[in-house]
């Protein structure tokens, strides 16, 4: 077996977590960054993986194609997993060009320097489950119809059609993890569990007094990121090339994760007033601790995600296993640590 694999995406969580995971069976591993002015890497020196000497990480510009062939042929690698993507739902509303590009167009370049190089190559594309956005019917499984409610959505409708486009027209091994939410400690801060388990921990440390968000009503498929990459892997050894949901197939409201996560340090909490200016206090103290502030509304939600994993349970052999309340506390007590330390990322 060639265990040479491309990472797209090594800085974001879902990279920092998939190289671990191939290092730990022995893969080289070119995990692909964008070129800044300041690089970061904090995820994989959190996981201890920054120097391993099969992690080699190489800098890629995602649309200009040559790189990706280039890639190809300098690494001969003979799989590659699509991560990278401008994956924050609510940046795409206000940049839904650069959206498309990134996170549509990124994914047919190398789709198309597959076909020019090595058609051998197997590929796993990231796809989400905002591509089944308004709902049509729950849970939602590979047979859902699709109906994306942001720029975000659209764009990853297009990499997955085109992934499944390739497969049926060039034979290619491209296969679609559709993947409900998956979060960890090393979850970017502007997504909705990080941002709520990071202003917990500076509530709780006397750091902030109250934490501003959007619609508390909508439930989501919340899983642990460290599971959800042993899926994509799991794919790419199949047989066969196909789409798969991962999900834990228990929705939960955001609501309902803040009280979670409040709880975990010991505050519970009371809400108040109407929606859309709802506030919730400590329980013992009366202090308003969170509020609801409309400008983190999006244009068009997506209200309800729930998945049905079964297929990938049935042919892959993949379940995921923390329960929410344990990832939460995880979530929770990294934050505490990182913001007693000074430093939080
Ligand atoms: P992150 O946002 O944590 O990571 C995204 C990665 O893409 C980062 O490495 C980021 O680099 C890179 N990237 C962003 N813009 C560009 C660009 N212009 N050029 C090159 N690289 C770029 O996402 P996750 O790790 O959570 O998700 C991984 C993939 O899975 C994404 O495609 C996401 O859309 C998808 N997905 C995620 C789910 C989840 O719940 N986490 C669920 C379903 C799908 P940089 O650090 O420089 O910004
Ligand atoms: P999502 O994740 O849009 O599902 O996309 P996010 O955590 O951003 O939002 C989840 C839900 O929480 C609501 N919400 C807020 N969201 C954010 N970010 N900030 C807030 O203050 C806030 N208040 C309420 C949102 O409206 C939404 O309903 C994630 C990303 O990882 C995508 O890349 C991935 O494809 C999907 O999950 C599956």
């Amino acid at each position: 077996m060639n265990s040479t694999a491309i990472v797209t995406g090594i800085t974001g969580q879902d990279g920092a977590y998939l190289a671990e995971l191939l290092l730990s069976k022995g893969y080289q591993v070119y995990g692909t960054y964008r070129r800044t002015s300041s690089v970061n890497f904090w995820r994989i020196e959190e996981l201890g993986i920054r120097d391993h000497p099969g992690l080699h990480l190489v800098e890629y510009d995602l649309l200009d194609l040559g790189s990706s062939i280039r890639l190809l042929q300098q690494t001969g690698a003979k799989e590659v997993y699509n991560l990278a993507a401008q994956s924050f739902v609510g940046v795409s509303f206000d940049q839904p060009v650069t959206t498309a590009n990134i996170t549509g167009i990124g994914a047919l370049n190398f789709l198309e320097a597959i076909r020019l190089v090595d058609r051998d190559v197997r590929f796993y594309q990231a796809s989400t489950s905002e591509m089944f956005g308004k709902v049509q019917e729950v849970p939602q499984s590979e047979t859902t119809p699709f109906y994306p409610r942001s720029p975000y959505g659209v764009a990853k409708l297009f990499a997955h059609w085109t992934t499944v486009n390739y497969r049926e027209s060039y034979g290619i091994f491209g296969s679609s993890g559709i993947l409900f939410n998956h979060e960890s400690p090393l979850r970017g801060r502007e997504f909705v569990t990080r941002k709520i388990t990071d202003a917990v921990a500076k509530i709780k440390l006397g750091k902030l007094d109250c934490l501003a968000l959007g619609n508390l009503d909508a439930e989501r498929d919340w899983g642990f990121a460290r599971e959800y990459v042993d899926g994509m892997w799991r794919m790419l050894q199949a047989d066969e090339p196909d789409t798969f949901v991962l999900a834990t197939n228990r929705t939960v409201r955001v609501r309902d994760f803040v009280r979670m996560a409040f709880a975990a340090v010991g505050i519970h909490l009371e809400f108040s007033g109407r929606a859309g200016d709802e506030v919730a206090m400590d329980r013992d103290t009366g202090s308003p601790v969170v509020r609801v502030d409309p400008r983190f509304y999006r244009p068009a939600e997506v209200d309800l995600l729930i998945g049905d994993p079964s297929k990938a349970h049935a042919k892959l052999g993949w379940v995921a296993k923390t329960p929410l309340e344990d990832l939460c506390r995880m979530m929770v007590e990294a934050d505490l640590r990182r913001n007693e330390g000074g430093v939080s990322f």
